[in-house]
C-alpha cells in the first residue's frame, strides 16, 4: 500500500483516479479548492480518503499535504483553452504558480514521484500527425503555454533536485463526471448535455477539426503505470496519453446523436480563437516505457459516457419531480 496525493481530486479526472486507487487498497489524500471541482464527484470514496479543501496557492497547506506522500498525481488546473484566452492571469495563477508551489512542497517533503497532467495542446497547430514527443512544441493559447512551462519545471526538478517527475500529455480526455454546465466544458460533455435537453449543440468552425478523444479509464491506467514504472525508463520524461485514433467533430456529433436518438443537425458558430485543427497521438513511447495500452476505444467510451449522463438526467428529473 502506498500513499498518494491527488491534486484537483474533486474534478473529473482526479476523482476517477481516487476511485481506482482506493479500489486498489492505497491510501489517498486529495486537495481541491472546489473552483471547478465538485465534492459530489467524491461521493463513492468520501469515507475512504483524506480530503482537504485547500488552494495550491497556500504554501504551508501544500507542504503539509505532501508530508508522508510517495506519489503525487497533479491534476489541479483551470483546464480550458478559451478560459485562458479570456482570463490569462487566473489561468496562469492556477496552472503555473500552483504547480510551482506543489513542486516546492513535494521536494521539501521528499515525495518520491510526481505525475503531471500535461496537455496535447503543447504541440499547437503543426501539420505533422501523429504528434510525437520529440517534436518541437508550438503552443498557441496561454493555456498551452502554461501546461508546457510546467513540463519544463517538472524536468528541471528532476535534473536539478532528483525529484522524479513524469509528464503525461493528455489528449482530449472524456468520460462520466466531466463537467458539462460551463461554457468552458469539454466538447463531448457539452454536446451530450445539450442533446439531452433537446437543444442542438453548436460546432465552432466547420466540424472537420479532429481530436484523439481519450476515455478516462485509459488515462487512469496511464497514471498508475507512470507511478510504478522504472525510474530509468520514465523519470524526467514526457509521454503522450491518447489512443492513436482521431475523429472529427462531425463524426463525434453523429455518434452522440445516434446514441441519444437525437435527430436535429448541429448549429454552427465561428471557429474558436487558439483552436487546433487536428490532434492525434503517437503512443509508442508510452507503450514501451510505461506498458500503456488504451483498453477502451472511442465508441465504447462514448457509450459508457452517454449512459452515465442519461442516468444523471433521469435522477435529476426524479428528484425535481419528488419536490412538492
Ligand atoms: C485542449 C487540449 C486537451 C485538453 C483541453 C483542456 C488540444 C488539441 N487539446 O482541448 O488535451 O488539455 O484543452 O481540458 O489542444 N467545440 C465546439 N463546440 C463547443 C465546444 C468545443 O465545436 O461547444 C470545439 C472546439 O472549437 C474544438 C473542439 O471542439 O475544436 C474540442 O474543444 P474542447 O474545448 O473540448 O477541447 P480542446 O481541443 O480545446
Amino acid at each position: 500500500m502506498s500513499c498518494y496525493l491527488i491534486t484537483g481530486i474533486a474534478g473529473f479526472i482526479g476523482s476517477s483516479l481516487a476511485e481506482a486507487l482506493v479500489a486498489m487498497g492505497h491510501q489517498v489524500r486529495g486537495i481541491d479548492n472546489l473552483s471547478t471541482g465538485d465534492r459530489e464527484n467524491l461521493a463513492k470514496v468520501q469515507n475512504e480518503i483524506d480530503f482537504r479543501c485547500i488552494d495550491l496557492g497556500d504554501k504551508s497547506e501544500v507542504v503539509a499535504a505532501c508530508e508522508g506522500v510517495e506519489y503525487v498525481l497533479h491534476q489541479a488546473a483551470i483546464a480550458s483553452v478559451p478560459r485562458s484566452i479570456e482570463d490569462p492571469e487566473a489561468s496562469h495563477q492556477a496552472n503555473i504558480n500552483a504547480t510551482f508551489n506543489l513542486l516546492q512542497g513535494a521536494r521539501n517533503a521528499g515525495v518520491k514521484r510526481i505525475v503531471y497532467a500535461a496537455s496535447s495542446s503543447a504541440y499547437g497547430d503543426q501539420e505533422t500527425q501523429p504528434k510525437q514527443e520529440n517534436m518541437l512544441p508550438s503552443p498557441l493559447s496561454p493555456y498551452a503555454v502554461q501546461k508546457l512551462a510546467c513540463e519544463y519545471y517538472m524536468q528541471s526538478y528532476y535534473h536539478v533536485y532528483g525529484l522524479e517527475t513524469v509528464s503525461l500529455r493528455y489528449f482530449n480526455v472524456f468520460g462520466p463526471r466531466q463537467a458539462a454546465d460551463s461554457p468552458y466544458s469539454g466538447v463531448i460533455a457539452k454536446f451530450i448535455q445539450k442533446m439531452l435537453s433537446g437543444e442542438a449543440p453548436t460546432i465552432f468552425g466547420n466540424g472537420q477539426q479532429s481530436r484523439d478523444f481519450t476515455y478516462i479509464e485509459n488515462v487512469v491506467k496511464a497514471n498508475i503505470l507512470a507511478c510504478t514504472a522504472r525510474r530509468d525508463q520514465v523519470a524526467g520524461r514526457i509521454f503522450n496519453v491518447g489512443t492513436g485514433k482521431s475523429y472529427t467533430l462531425l463524426q463525434t456529433y453523429d455518434l452522440i446523436a445516434s446514441l441519444l436518438e437525437f435527430s436535429a443537425g448541429p448549429k454552427y458558430g465561428e471557429a474558436r480563437m487558439g483552436d487546433i485543427e487536428h490532434s492525434l497521438a503517437d503512443i509508442q513511447n508510452a507503450r514501451h516505457a510505461l506498458g500503456y495500452m488504451p483498453s477502451v476505444g472511442f465508441e465504447e467510451g462514448m457509450q459508457k459516457t452517454v449512459s452515465w449522463y442519461k442516468g444523471q438526467a433521469i435522477r435529476k428529473a426524479a428528484m425535481e419531480g419528488a419536490v412538492p
